[in-house]
């Protein structure tokens, strides 16, 4: 499998296999090695998993069809950006848009007739879905909160210059998809400087967080970087790196690991940082096995003094130690919150990052409505809520009337738990999915909401997270309560991360039926409210009453270790 992707990339041509001649072909699916190249170029292929048994006793075959994934740096797009998605989704997708927890907006239900014209679209609106999945760097996600002051907005375009910096060079894409148009950042065609023609043995993602605020959940990326701001600039960052929230069941050799401490650097040395340890993951990560590919086995075999010493010894200058710096909640800011002189933003709270007209209030013909007649910047969160920013004061009422009438109901009606949890997509798209996530969350957490209203901790920070499947796309595994799909309806329970981000949590129950997941939870939370000290919170509760020493000794860092009791390993006793 392994040897396979690496023989694909390499005699990939600039990522172009016959992709284009497939298209030309009018194929309705690809074949493996198209559709591996195809994620470079932001598109998964899938097929709709809930028409698979009927399809098959009509003796048909799946129903092909795509997600695209247009990468959008720090989440950050205008109202004709996002009407743009809203059209596509109308004309060549479900119908519906999904916003991801990196930022990103997803199309799914896109058949092979209309890639080209949605991936052309999403380039011509002055986003680009290039790199958005694929061995390569991924989205670069920032704090999402929109400020105005200089941190947040350096933040921000710290986010879009590190997406310029690590595009692919080769031209493959630009001529399948927008017709030989060139990419503004990209240059003739020549080796690339920073993939060769290997590209990297995996997936790599970054995150910038701007304390306080973790909204990024910093320490779950390969390469994290927590904002050093003195005098609202940002003069340098602390460093982490090997942060993966993926594993797979039974396989002891994978984990979810949080970053460690690497060092700490200026301001002005941090693309040059990046790409000396972006190149040298490129350069020592395993190509042997895709399952053991992602830095933080690298991290974990080599170790850090190992990975620091091979990262200093591509920089021009010295690196000084981590600092330290602090952070908060994973938490987004819903609701309204002045932004600067005049101006507000809005946090709009999103079931799960789907933006659909649904029971929870009408939030695609709201968002559309909105964005045409106010034409406020928009934000993406990591969690999958959304920031309308640049709105006047005087538009505030207005604003509020749309949502109304569009039955959206202020996210304070909900615990604080339910505005900041996230499922990741799973059925019927993910052709991963062990089980259902997104389609069943809502009805979780509306049992979750009642037992914490009983319990009178509706406003308790915790943080929820339901996956699919162990590769734990929702971030699950430093949540305070997690459950990730085993098989149909049966889920692990994972208890003991952080609202904060910065623990992990840990195999609680190892199989239960969906409608039973509250219901297991509940003697906790009881004992939680009987036991707990004054003010003390879950993740702290949990910590000093129920994780062994050994985890016990790391609640008081920033940085948390890599358990040597992984999830795997408990999962596979
Ligand atoms: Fe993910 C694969 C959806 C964020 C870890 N992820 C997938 C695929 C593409 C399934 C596939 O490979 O066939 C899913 C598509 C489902 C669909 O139908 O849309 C998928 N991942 C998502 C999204 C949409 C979930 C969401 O609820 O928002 C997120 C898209 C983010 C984006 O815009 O780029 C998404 N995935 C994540 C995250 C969280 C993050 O990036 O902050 C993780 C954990 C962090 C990490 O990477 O370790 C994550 N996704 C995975 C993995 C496990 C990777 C690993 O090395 O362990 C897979 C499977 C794989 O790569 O083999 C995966
Ligand atoms: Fe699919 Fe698993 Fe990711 Fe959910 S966690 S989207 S089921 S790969």
């Amino acid at each position: 499998m392994s040897e396979k992707n690496e023989r694909i990339k390499k005699e990939s041509i600039g990522l172009r296999g016959g992709i284009a001649e497939a298209l030309e072909a009018g194929i309705d699916h690809f074949e493996e090695r198209e559709l591996q190249l195809l994620k470079f170029h932001g598109s998964y292929q899938q097929d709709d998993r809930d028409s698979r048994r009927e399809r098959r006793e009509a003796g048909l075959g799946k129903a092909w069809q795509f997600m695209v994934r247009s990468k959008i740096p720090g989440g950050l797009l205008n109202s004709e950006q996002y009407l743009t998605h809203d059209r596509m989704s109308e004309e060549l997708a479900n119908g519906t848009l999904r916003l991801t927890n990196r930022q990103g907006i997803q199309l799914h239900g896109v058949l092979s007739g209309s890639l080209k014209k949605c991936i052309h679209t999403i380039n011509a609106c002055g986003l680009s879905t290039y790199g958005a999945c694929g061995d390569i760097v991924r989205n670069t996600m920032a704090c999402a909160v929109p400020f105005d002051s200089p941190s947040f907005q350096e933040s921000r375009a710290l986010a879009k210059e590190i997406s310029e910096t690590f595009y692919a060079r080769s031209r493959g894409y630009t001529e399948i998809w927008l017709d030989g148009e060139k990419l503004p950042v990209q240059e003739e065609e020549v080796e690339d400087p920073i993939y060769g023609n290997a590209y990297l043995p995996r997936k790599f993602k970054i995150g910038i967080a701007i304390p306080p605020f973790n909204d990024v959940d910093v320490l779950t990326h390969d390469t994290g970087l927590v904002a050093d701001v003195n005098d609202d600039t940002i003069v340098g960052f602390d460093i982490y790196v090997g942060g993966g929230m993926g594993m797979s069941f039974g396989n002891k050799q994978t984990h979810p690991s949080l970053g460690s401490p690497l060092f700490h650097v200026p301001r002005n040395q941090i693309i040059d940082t990046l790409k000396a340890i972006v190149t040298t993951q490129r350069d020592f990560g395993r190509r042997d096995d895709r399952k053991q590919a992602r830095l933080k086995y690298l991290i974990r075999d080599r170790g850090i003094v190992w990975f620091r010493n091979q990262v200093a010894s591509r920089l021009e200058f010295a690196p000084t130690p981590h600092k330290a710096i602090p952070l908060g909640p994973v938490d987004d800011l819903l609701g309204w919150h002045p932004q600067s002189k005049g101006l507000a933003f809005y946090g709009l709270w999103i079931p799960d990052g789907r933006i659909a007209d649904t029971p929870f209030g009408k939030h695609k013909s709201a968002l559309r409505e909105i964005c045409e007649t106010h034409s406020p910047t928009l934000t993406i969160s990591p969690n999958a809520n959304l920031y309308l920013h640049g709105i006047p004061e005087s538009a505030k009422p207005e604003i509020d009337k749309i949502l109304r009438r569009h039955e959206i109901p202020d996210a304070s009606v909900f615990s604080r738990a339910r505005r900041t949890s996230h499922a990741c997509v799973s059925l019927p798209t993910c052709g991963l999915a062990l089980a259902e996530s997104e389609r069943v969350f809502q009805g979780v957490m509306d049992s979750l909401d009642r037992l914490l209203a009983v319990l009178g901790i509706h406003q308790e920070p915790l943080l929820v997270r339901m996956s699919g499947c162990p590769n734990g796309c929702a971030r699950p595994y430093n949540a305070d309560i997690a459950f990730i799909g085993k098989g149909p309806g049966k889920y692990s329970v994972f208890i003991g991360g952080s609202h904060r981000g910065n623990h992990m949590a840990s195999l609680w129950r190892k199989s239960v039926p969906l409608d039973s997941l509250v219901e297991e939870i509940r003697p906790i939370l009881e004992t939680f409210v009987s036991e707990r000290r004054k003010d003390e919170s879950f993740s702290d509760y949990w910590q000093r009453t129920q994780e062994t020493e050994r985890a016990n000794a790391n609640t008081d860092r920033f940085h948390v270790a890599i358990d040597s009791q992984t999830p795997a390993d408990l999962l596979a006793r």
